[in-house]
C-alpha cells in the first residue's frame, strides 16, 4: 500500500468525508451553497472544481521548521475553500481575475503569465494566490508536466481562518489556491510533493518560512495531531491522549507577518543561520566551507559530539553554552568571525538585506538555544504520548512541555507579546496544564491544554478573566467571542471536491 504522503490529494463528490456528520456538515453545506452562487454573481457561471485546506495550530515546536527540526501541529476545522473556473484559451488579455466573499477583499485581478514577479512593496491579499500560481507552474515544468498554454482563471475565496492570529490563515490560502489550480488544469500531484511546492511557493511573499504549516494543511488525517519530519518531508500520527482537549484563544494583537518579517519573522531566520555558522566554525569548520554549507542549526548537530549530554549523545544546547557569547552580537563581530562581509554571507537576498538594514545587533546564544531545545521538547512530547504513563500523567507532562515551550518562546526568541503574556497566565489561571503562543507570534492565539471535563467552565473564566474587558471597549462583539476562543479537535486534510 503507497504511503500516506505519496497518495494524492483525495478527490470528493459530496462533502461527508471532509465534514463529517451534524452541524459542520450544514454549516458546510450552507457555505458551500452561498461560493456557488457568488460565483455565479461575479463570473456569470458555474465554477468547474473547489479545494479546501484548513489552518492548523501548532501543538509544539515553534519557530524549529525552517531549521530541519521536527514540529507537531493539527489541523483544524476551520479552513479556506476556493471555487475556480477556467476561462476561454482563445480569451485575450488572459487575465486571473480573484475574488473574496468577504466584502472587505476588493477583488484583485493579475496577468495570466506564470512568470510575473510579485510586488512585495504593495502587499495585496491577492498576492497569496499568485505564490500558488507560480508554485503550480514551476513545479509543473520541474516535473515535465504539460499544463498547455496559460489560460485566464476565475476564483472565489472563502476563508473561516483568522488572519494574523498564528492559525495560518496564509498556508490555508497558499495550499487551497495551489491545489484549485492543479485540479483546474487537470493534474493531481503526491501530497508530499504538493507540501513541498507549497512551503517553496510561499516564500514568494516575502518570508523565510519553514514547511510545517503547508505540510499540515495537506497531509492532515481527522483524530490526530501529526509529527512532521523535513528533509524529507513526512508525516506521522500523533494519537493524543484522552481526557484533554487543546482550546485556542485569540490575544487580539493581530500579528502582520508579511508586513513585519524584516524585524520579526525574517529576523530569526537570519538569527539562526548567523548562529548555525559561527557555532560550525568554533567546531572546527574552516569559515569559507562554513558560509556555503552551513543554513540551518540541524546542520551543525552533528558536529557536536564532544558536547554530550546526559544520555550519551551530542548536545547542541551545552555547545551553545559553551561557544556562543550570551552578549549579542554586532555585525562587525560576526564579520571578523566569518571572514566575510554579512550581506554576502546571507548570500544577498533582498528579504535577508531588509533584515540587515533593520538589525542594531544579533542575539545569537539565545534564538540557537531555543532552537535546539525546542527541538527536544518535540520529541519529549511524542515520547510521553507513547509511553505507558496513565492519560492524565501523559496530559500533565504535556502541559510542563507546552509551558517550557512558551517560556522559551518568550524569553529566548521573544517572539511574544503583552496580550499573549497575559493570555496564556489567564488559561493557566483558569486550570490548563499548560498554555503556550503558537504559530508565529508578536501577536495572535494561543493554545491551551484543559482537561475536558473543564472546558466550559474554563471557556467562560477566560471570557471574564480576559475577554469582558475587551468586548466593552468595542475591540470585539459579545456574539462574536467564538470566533476567538474555541475548543478544537484534529480535522481533515486538504482536499478536492467536484460536484
Ligand atoms: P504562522 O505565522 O502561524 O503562519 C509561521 C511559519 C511556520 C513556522 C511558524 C513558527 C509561514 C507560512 N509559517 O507560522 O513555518 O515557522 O511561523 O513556528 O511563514
Ligand atoms: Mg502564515
Amino acid at each position: 500500500m503507497a504511503a500516506h504522503e505519496d497518495l494524492p490529494i483525495p478527490v470528493f463528490s459530496s462533502l461527508e468525508p471532509v465534514y463529517g456528520g451534524g452541524s459542520l456538515l450544514e454549516e458546510a453545506e450552507v457555505r458551500f451553497e452561498a461560493i456557488k452562487s457568488k460565483f455565479q454573481d461575479f463570473f456569470g457561471r458555474h465554477p468547474d472544481v473547489f479545494a479546501r485546506s484548513p489552518g492548523r495550530v501548532n501543538l509544539i515546536g515553534e519557530h524549529i521548521d525552517y531549521e530541519g527540526y521536527s514540529v507537531l501541529p493539527m489541523a483544524i476545522r476551520q479552513d479556506t475553500i476556493i471555487a475556480i473556473g477556467k476561462r476561454d484559451a482563445a480569451e485575450s488579455p488572459k487575465v486571473l481575475r480573484i475574488a473574496n466573499v468577504n466584502e472587505k477583499y476588493e477583488m484583485c485581478t493579475y496577468p495570466a503569465d506564470p512568470d510575473q514577479d510579485i510586488d512585495l512593496k504593495n502587499h495585496k491579499w491577492g498576492h497569496y494566490f499568485i505564490c500558488g500560481y507560480k508554485g503550480f507552474h514551476e513545479f509543473s515544468k520541474l516535473k515535465g508536466v504539460d499544463v498547455g498554454e496559460s489560460v485566464g482563471l476565475d476564483v472565489l475565496v472563502d476563508g473561516t481562518v483568522p488572519t494574523g492570529s498564528g492559525l495560518s490563515s496564509s498556508a490555508a490560502f497558499v495550499c487551497s489556491a495551489t491545489i484549485a489550480i492543479m485540479a483546474a488544469f487537470g493534474t493531481n500531484f503526491p501530497k508530499k510533493e504538493l507540501a513541498q511546492l507549497t512551503c517553496e511557493c510561499e516564500r514568494h511573499i516575502g518570508t523565510q518560512s519553514g514547511g510545517m504549516d503547508q505540510a499540515i494543511s495537506i497531509m492532515a488525517k481527522p483524530g490526530f495531531a501529526e509529527l512532521i519530519d523535513f528533509n524529507p518531508i513526512r508525516a506521522s500520527d500523533v494519537q493524543l491522549p484522552a481526557g484533554g482537549t487543546f482550546v485556542i484563544c485569540h490575544s487580539l494583537a493581530e500579528s502582520q507577518k508579511a508586513v513585519t518579517a524584516a524585524t520579526n519573522y525574517n529576523n530569526r531566520v537570519v538569527e539562526c543561520r548567523l548562529a548555525a555558522i559561527l557555532l560550525a566554525i568554533k567546531l572546527g569548520m574552516e569559515p569559507k566551507e562554513a558560509v556555503s554549507k552551513v543554513k540551518t542549526l540541524s546542520d551543525v548537530e552533528d558536529l557536536c559530539v564532544a558536547f554530550a549530554g546526559d544520555h550519551g549523545s551530542s548536545d547542541p544546547v551545552l555547545a551553545v553554552k559553551e561557544l556562543l557569547n550570551e552578549e549579542p552580537y554586532t555585525a562587525e563581530e560576526i564579520e571578523k568571525i566569518t571572514e566575510e562581509d554579512l550581506p554576502s554571507v546571507l548570500g544577498n537576498s533582498a528579504s535577508s538585506l531588509d533584515v540587515l538594514k533593520a538589525a542594531k545587533n544579533f542575539k545569537l546564544f539565545q534564538r540557537a538555544s531555543h532552537v535546539y531545545s525546542e527541538a527536544k521538547r518535540v520529541h519529549a512530547f511524542r515520547d510521553s504520548v507513547l509511553s505507558d504513563l496513565s492519560d492524565d500523567e501523559k496530559l500533565k507532562k504535556l502541559g510542563d512541555l507546552m509551558n517550557e515551550s512558551h517560556y522559551s518562546c518568550s524569553v529566548l526568541y521573544e517572539c511574544s507579546c503583552p496580550e499573549l503574556e497575559e493570555l496564556v497566565k489567564t488559561c493557566r489561571d483558569n486550570g490548563a496544564l499548560g498554555a503556550r503562543l503558537t504559530g508565529a507570534g508578536w501577536g495572535g492565539c494561543a493554545v491551551a491544554l484543559v482537561k475536558e471535563s473543564i472546558v466550559p467552565q474554563f471557556i467562560l473564566n477566560v471570557k471574564e478573566s480576559f475577554y469582558q474587558s475587551r468586548i466593552e471597549k468595542g475591540v470585539i462583539n459579545n456574539n462574536e467571542l467564538g470566533l476567538y476562543i474555541f475548543a478544537s479537535k484534529p480535522s481533515s486534510g486538504a482536499a478536492i471536491f467536484k460536484f
